[in-house]
């Protein structure tokens, strides 16, 4: 398993330096400057590579950007409405600068209009530190209250509605903004500055796009790229929904094991993959990542490796310790372990499969550090050496 680590460019506070102290092997970043649709040149990449390999004082750093989270999908693609099309095209020019750069591991979603999606980005837990939360109450609140939505109530089992009503009647009008500034505005992937209203127009253009549609976009995006990537060496690896179940009356695809089964039959080829992402799939009741990573194992090109604790059937969740949480983090770390032994006795050379430590609570001098949510130094840095532990352990115990 090969430990890598997130970037998001100069501007993170988190920088290379700190990388190489966490003994990471390899860097995950991605173009974020530039819009979604918009083709990643030669030149951009190359830019971003020299600056991965740079330490702060200038000196050679030794890593290198192996990951890219993400190529984002835009809605014109999503709904194949307007400049989709070009869209696609850019998609692909994009692939073949990333392989002419020598990067072949590209991670996305076909999440429609929100990227990941909390409720409280910094939830205060009984040991001091913060981690972010999915409160189903609060997004009920906001949905029904805030944004109000037609289909609000339709969409909201009664107990929850009551509890949103409540909810709402106690929230102060600084919580409210709080709270619609978690959940549309700049987390990554989202968009930044993204207002209610906004908000409502992207919602409208999925209108007429229910779920099966959805789907066959999907199937579509993949028959226009997949060849593509696999001419090109590239691997792709399709993020998972998060949380994995409908929001806001948008389908959501890529939410269980049989989702991924069906997008991974859409285009049968090693290059349509998937990013296992046990926090975002362990966050539905009914998903079991490690069993995920026993059916899609050749599949699997890229692990995030977190976990969420479930507090409720409505769906509220918050972000644990990696080996605390709903998932058994060493049963997941042994059947990727297996899936990387039975690739090497396959000859394939990607049996070391990237990992990230995903997420982190902030913890000690993460707080008040204002990293971007979920991706603090020490939290993560934590959780990363808890993660080699288990490996470490589990590779120890194979060889005695
Ligand atoms: C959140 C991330 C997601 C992820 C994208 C991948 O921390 O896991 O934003 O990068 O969904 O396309």
């Amino acid at each position: 398993m090969r430990a890598t680590w997130r970037w998001f460019g100069p501007q993170d506070t988190v920088p290379i330096d700190w990388m190489l102290q966490a003994g990471v092997r390899g860097v995950v970043t991605a173009l974020h400057h530039l819009p979604p649709g918009a083709e990643w040149t030669q030149e951009e990449i190359a830019k971003r590579q020299q600056e991965v390999g740079r330490r702060c004082d200038g000196s050679r750093s030794g890593l290198n950007w192996e990951v890219v989270e993400s190529l984002p999908v835009s809605e014109a693609i999503k709904t194949q409405t307007g400049a989709w099309k070009d869209h696609l095209k850019m998609w692909r020019a994009s692939l073949q600068a990333l392989a002419a750069r020598e990067i072949r591991v590209v991670c996305y979603n076909f999440m429609p209009v929100l990227d990941w999606t909390r409720t409280d980005v910094a939830y205060r837990l009984d040991h001091g530190g913060t981690a972010m939360r999915f409160d189903a109450a609060d997004f009920a609140a906001f949905d029904l209250h805030v944004l109000k939505r037609p289909g609000a109530v339709d969409d909201t089992p009664e107990p929850l509605r009551e509890a949103a009503a409540i909810r709402h009647a106690a929230m102060t009008d600084a919580d409210r903004t709080r709270l619609v500034q978690n959940l549309v505005m700049g987390l990554p992937g989202g968009q930044p500055g993204l207002t209610l209203d906004g908000l409502r127009a992207h919602l409208a253009r999925y209108d007429a796009i229910p779920e099966t549609r959805l789907r066959a976009h999907l199937a579509d995006f993949l028959a226009e790229v997949v060849p593509c990537a696999e001419k090109l060496g590239i691997r792709l690896c399709c993020h998972p929904d998060d949380p994995p179940w409908a929001l806001l009356g948008l389908p959501r695809i890529v939410s269980t094991l049989e989702d991924y089964i069906e997008m991974t039959h859409a285009v049968d080829s090693p290059s349509n993959g998937v990013t296992l992402c046990s926090g975002s799939l362990g966050a539905r009741a009914g998903n079991d990542p490690i069993e995920m990573m026993k059916t899609l194992g050749p599949k699997v090109h890229f692990l995030h490796l977190r976990n969420v604790l479930r507090e409720n059937e409505f769906g509220s969740f918050h972000e644990a310790e990696h080996l605390a949480g709903n998932t058994n983090m060493p049963a997941l770390i042994a059947s990727v372990l297996s899936e990387e032994t039975r690739r090497r006795a396959e000859g394939r050379a990607d049996a070391d499969i990237p990992f990230r430590p995903d997420h982190g609570q902030d913890i000690l001098d993460d707080l008040g550090r204002n990293a971007q949510p979920g991706y603090p130094a020490i939290g993560r840095l934590k959780g990363l050496a808890e993660l080699n532990g288990i490996i470490a352990g589990l590779v120890e115990a194979h060889h005695v």
